[in-house]
């Protein structure tokens, strides 16, 4: 049996806090499916699916057993319909796991499917995808935080929007 893991969430943008939670997904099941989703509690995305998906695609291409799918609706009707026993969630800390908790618990009562929690990398416990796009608006240097290619692209979209 193939053991195959989804990594859902919104990436807008991914961070290499993101990455962190897909590379140690990736060693522990055979396959690993980011799965680019709407959070219906946040409004302001900067980022089409199509363009994190793109995103999420390149900081992951030297990971063999990780691929890249939009999804809608439920992320356990997703998980069904690829055939996924397990969703991996990266947990920085008690907020994380008071927000998630729930979520896993009722995915486990609909479908049967497991959350596996990673807690985070120390060097990304302060990375969010929201702050990310608060400081770079306000001219932070986020660079550390984020691949070349989407500190590129977020500089690029934040340019556009103050024109
Ligand atoms: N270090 C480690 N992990 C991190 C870090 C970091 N620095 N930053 C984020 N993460 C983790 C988050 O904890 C989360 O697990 C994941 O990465 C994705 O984060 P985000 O912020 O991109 O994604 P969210 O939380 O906005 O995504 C929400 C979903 C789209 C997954 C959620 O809304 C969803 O499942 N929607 C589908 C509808 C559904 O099934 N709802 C019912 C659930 S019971």
């Amino acid at each position: 049996m193939t053991r195959r893991a989804v990594c859902p969430g919104s990436f807008d943008p991914p961070t290499f806090g993101h990455l962190d939670i897909f590379t140690r997904a990736s060693a522990m099941f055979d396959e690993v499916v980011v799965a680019v989703g709407v959070n219906p509690s946040k409004s302001k995305r900067l980022f089409t699916p199509e363009e994190r998906m793109e995103m999420i695609s390149e900081m992951t291409a030297s990971l063999g057993n990780v691929r890249v799918q939009g999804f809608t609706g439920l992320v356990t009707d997703f998980c069904v319909e690829i055939d996924a026993q397990a969703i991996v969630k990266g947990l920085r800390g008690a907020p994380d796991l008071e927000y998630e908790a729930p979520m896993a618990q009722m995915n486990a009562h609909m479908t049967g499917v497991e959350t596996v929690f990673l807690l985070n990398d120390p060097r990304w416990a302060a990375v969010s995808s929201s702050l990310i796009k608060e400081m770079a608006t306000f001219g932070g240097d986020v660079s550390a935080f984020l691949p070349p290619d989407v500190l590129a692209r977020l500089t690029k979209r934040l340019a556009e929007r103050s024109e």
